[in-house]
C-alpha cells in the first residue's frame, strides 16, 4: 500500500477528514510552526530541569510543583517524561498546552471529525530505548505496544488523537507504527463484540475483543501491507482515531530519545453508537453527510 502524507499548508480540511475516515489516520507535514515547537520544547525542558531540582531536594522547586500535581503525576514525570497540561500551563510562562491547537484549520479538521469535543489525556511523553550502557537520561517511557486508544480510553464516543512530534523520529529515535485502516475495518479485525466496557476508562480493556487481536505477530500478518512507520520531523502531526491500531515504533538501532505531545479530542455530539454495535452498517453521524 502507498502511504500518502499531506502537506498541512496546502491540504484542505475535507481532504484530511477523508483520509482519517478512509484509512484511520493522516500524517500532516508541518502542522505546527517550528517557532511554536521550539518555544514549547524549551518550556518543557525547563520543567524537566525543575523536576530534577525538586527530586534532588530543592525546596523552592518542590513548592512550584506542589499546587499542580499529586504524587502519581510526579512519579509519571520521572518514569515517562509525562507532563500534564495543568502543570505545563502553570509553569510554562503564559503558554497553554491547548494553544498548540489554536490554528483555525486544525480546529476545523478536529471538529469536522468529532463535532463538539472535550479533550483528555493531553500530555507530553518522552520515549527512548532503554539499554544498558546507553544513557538516555531519566524521564523516558519504554513505549507502548499495539493497541487502539479505545481499549484504554473507551469507545463510547468517536475520538481523534493528535500526536505531534517535537523531535525528529522514526529512524534514529522512536516513532510510531500506525495501521492504516479505518474504524470499520479495524472493528472487524479485532472482532469487537460491542456492549459497554466493564473496566474503568484508563484501564486496558481487552474483554470485548477477540483473543490475541493485538498480538504483534497477528497484527503484522493481517496488516502486512498497511503498517505505516513514517519518519517525522518536529511539527509534523499524526492524526488517528480511537479505532486505529498503533504502537511506539522502536528498534535497537535507535540512539536518540524523542518527545511527542499527545491529545485526544473526544466527540460528545458525534456518537457512532449504532455503528459500533454493528460495524457492517454504514457509518453516519447526524451532523455530517458524506461517505463514512
Ligand atoms: O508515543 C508513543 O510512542 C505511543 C503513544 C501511544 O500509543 C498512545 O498515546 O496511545
Amino acid at each position: 500500500m502507498e502511504f500518502e502524507d499531506l502537506d498541512f499548508s496546502s491540504v484542505t480540511p475535507p481532504r484530511i477528514r477523508a483520509a482519517i475516515l478512509d484509512q484511520g489516520c493522516a500524517v500532516l507535514r508541518r502542522a505546527i510552526p517550528q517557532e511554536t515547537i521550539c518555544r514549547y520544547k524549551a518550556a518543557l525542558l525547563e520543567i524537566y530541569e525543575l523536576y530534577d531540582r525538586a527530586t534532588a531536594g530543592d525546596q523552592s522547586a518542590c513548592d512550584l510543583f506542589q499546587p499542580y500535581i499529586h504524587d502519581g503525576q510526579f512519579v509519571d514525570i520521572g518514569k515517562y517524561g509525562n507532563v500534564s497540561p495543568q502543570l505545563f500551563d502553570a509553569l510554562s510562562r503564559g503558554q497553554t498546552f491547548l494553544d498548540l491547537f489554536a490554528d483555525h484549520k486544525l480546529q476545523e479538521v478536529i471538529q469536522s471529525i468529532v463535532g463538539r469535543y472535550q479533550t483528555y489525556l493531553n500530555t507530553f511523553v518522552r520515549v527512548a530505548e532503554k539499554r544498558p550502557g546507553f544513557d538516555t537520561g531519566d524521564k523516558t517511557s519504554d513505549g507502548i505496544q499495539l493497541h487502539t486508544d479505545g481499549v484504554i480510553q473507551g469507545d463510547r464516543h468517536f475520538a481523534l488523537t493528535v500526536w505531534i512530534a517535537f523531535d525528529r523520529c522514526g529512524q534514529d529515535a522512536p516513532g510510531l507504527t500506525i495501521i492504516a485502516d479505518n474504524h470499520k475495518g479495524t472493528r472487524k479485525y479485532v472482532g469487537f463484540k460491542g456492549g459497554e466496557r466493564r473496566s474503568q476508562v484508563g484501564e486496558w480493556d481487552y474483554e470485548r475483543y477477540s483473543k490475541d487481536a493485538f498480538a504483534a505477530e497477528r497484527v503484522s500478518a493481517y496488516y502486512r501491507e498497511r503498517m505505516w512507520r513514517p519518519i517525522l520531523e518536529p511539527g509534523d502531526a499524526v492524526l488517528f482515531t480511537n479505532w486505529t491500531l498503533h504502537a511506539t515504533h522502536r528498534t535497537s538501532a535507535m540512539r536518540l530519545p524523542r518527545i511527542a505531545a499527545i491529545t485526544r479530542f473526544e466527540g460528545n455530539t458525534f456518537n457512532p453508537k449504532t455503528s459500533i454495535l454493528d460495524w457492517l452498517r454504514p457509518f453516519r453521524s447526524r451532523r455530517y453527510s458524506g461517505r463514512r
